[in-house]
Order: structure tokens, then sequence, then C-alpha cells
């Protein structure tokens, strides 16, 4: 089995310890590094997200492989990647975060790990993040780039809405505002009149070390 089909079986087993022993195991013989095993728990999660939308598994198990993938995203790979980021010099303040009625964590999660291991200092306000609070965020901390997750089709609008009230503020040109998750497109990015869409974190990365070059 490979290291790919081993994580998605300890994932649909729900077993947190396996998925975290899988990790650790790999990590420790280096057959992964850290950054390759959150791409594998990425997949896995999309695929668990395809058995989702085929009803082949109901939102308790949704919400219990989802726990599973977060404990060792969280107590493992996340610090590895973030202390490989640690003396890089800082390319620039990001204020992250999923928006308003969207509890979505781990796409966003991933983003903002790879935006701190290419050297960005990442604010990350978590989820259900409202329009408002992005700006005030944003102005506290200095940010250069904002970045907006959106995992639902009527969440994705907060992204547009936000843009809506930089420009009420007469703040449009204060900050580069990056869109993404899975139901945004570059179509969508353009249309709203966001800086940028990535479709994964290391379209992020690139994405963002572009806007602040
Ligand atoms: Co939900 N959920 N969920 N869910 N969930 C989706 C998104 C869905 C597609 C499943 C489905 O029906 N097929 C569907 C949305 C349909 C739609 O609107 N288009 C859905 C739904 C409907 C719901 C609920 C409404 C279910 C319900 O209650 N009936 C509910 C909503 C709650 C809410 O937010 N208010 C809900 C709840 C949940 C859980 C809590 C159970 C759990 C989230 C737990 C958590 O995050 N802590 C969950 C999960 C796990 C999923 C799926 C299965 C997986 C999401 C994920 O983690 N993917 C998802 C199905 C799917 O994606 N196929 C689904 C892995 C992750 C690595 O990918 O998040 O896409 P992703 O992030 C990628 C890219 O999108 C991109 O880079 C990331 C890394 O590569 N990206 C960015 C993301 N943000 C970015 C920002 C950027 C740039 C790139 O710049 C700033």
């Amino acid at each position: 089995m490979s290291l790919k089909e081993q994580l998605q079986t300890a994932v649909l087993d729900f077993d947190e310890n396996k998925v975290k022993s899988i990790c650790k195991t790999s990590l420790d013989n280096k057959q992964a590094t850290a950054v390759e095993l959150l791409r594998m728990i990425g997949d896995v999660m999309k695929q668990v997200g395809d058995r989702f939308e085929k009803e082949e598994i109901f939102l308790p198990e949704l919400i219990a492989a989802a726990n599973t993938v977060k404990v060792t995203i969280d107590e493992l790979l996340d610090p590895i990647i973030r202390e490989s980021g640690v003396k890089k010099e800082t390319k620039g303040v990001v204020v992250l975060g999923t928006v308003e009625g969207d509890i979505h964590s781990i796409g966003k999660d991933l983003v903002g790990s790879f935006l701190f291991a290419n050297g960005f200092e990442v604010h990350n306000l978590g989820v259900d993040v409202a329009p408002e609070m992005f700006l005030e965020k944003a102005e506290e901390f200095g940010a250069t780039i904002i970045g907006m997750s959106a995992l639902l089709s009527i969440s994705m609008d907060i992204q547009r809405k936000f843009i809506e009230l930089l420009k009420r503020e007469g703040k449009r040109d204060k900050f580069k505002v990056v869109v993404g998750g899975a139901p945004t497109s570059e179509d969508w990015a353009k249309n709203i009149g966001a800086d940028g869409w990535a479709d994964d974190a290391i379209g992020a990365v690139k994405l963002c070390l572009g806007l602040v070059s």
C-alpha cells in the first residue's frame, strides 16, 4: 500500500493515532517531508469530500475525518513547517481567515502554514470572520495582503462584500486582496476585483510572492 493509501485508510477508520504514527514514521525514515504529507492529507480530504457528495458517508463521518487529520496537522506537521520558516526574513504581512458564515479551516490553515514557511508573517484570524474584522485586523497588523478563504457557495459572496467595504472606506489601494477556496475561481476573483486567486496552498505562495515583489 502506498503512503497515501495508508493515510486514506487511517482517515476513513477515523484512527487519529494511526494517522499520526504513519506521518511520524515517514518523517523519521525520510520517506516524505512534512510538506509532502500535508499535500497527501489534502488529497485524502478531497476524496473524503467526494464520498460525502456521493452519499457514501454522512456528516458525522465528515466531521470525524476532519478532526482525525487536524490533530496531526496541528501537533506534528504544522510545527515542522513553521520551524523551517523561522529564520527567513519577512516577505510581507498576511492577515488570513475563512469568511463569515463558513467554518472550514483545513485548507486555510494549509495556506497559512505554507505562507509562513515561505517567509511571510501570517496572522490567522480563524474561521467565520466578518468583513469588518478582516479590515480591523489588517490595519492593526499593518498587513500587505489580506487572504480570504471560502468553501461554501453561499459564503464566497463575503469576499465580494469585503472588497466593496474597502472601496466604501476609501482603502482599496491599501491592501492586496487574495481569495481562494473550492467554489471560487480565477474568473470569480476577476469579477469581484480581487488582486489574485490561487487554487491551492502552493499557488497561494507563488501568488503572494508575486504581489510583494
Ligand atoms: Co463541509 N462542505 N460543510 N465540512 N466540507 C464542503 C466544502 C462541500 C464541498 C462538501 C460537499 O457537499 N461535497 C460542501 C460545500 C458545497 C458548496 O457550497 N459548494 C460542504 C458543506 C455543504 C458543508 C455543510 C453546510 C454541511 C452541513 O452542515 N450540511 C457544513 C457548513 C458549515 C459552515 O461552514 N457553516 C460543513 C461542515 C464541514 C465540517 C465541519 C464537517 C468539515 C470542516 C472541518 C474543518 O475544516 N475544521 C467539512 C469538510 C471537512 C468538508 C470537505 C469534505 C473537505 C474540506 C477540506 O478540508 N478539504 C469539503 C468537500 C471538498 O472539499 N471536496 C466540504 C481539504 C483542503 C486541503 O482543501 O479546503 O479546498 P480546501 O483548501 C485548498 C484549496 O481550496 C485552496 O488551498 C487549499 C489547500 O490546497 N484554498 C485557498 C483554500 N483557501 C484558500 C485561500 C487562498 C488560496 C487558496 O487564498 C487566501
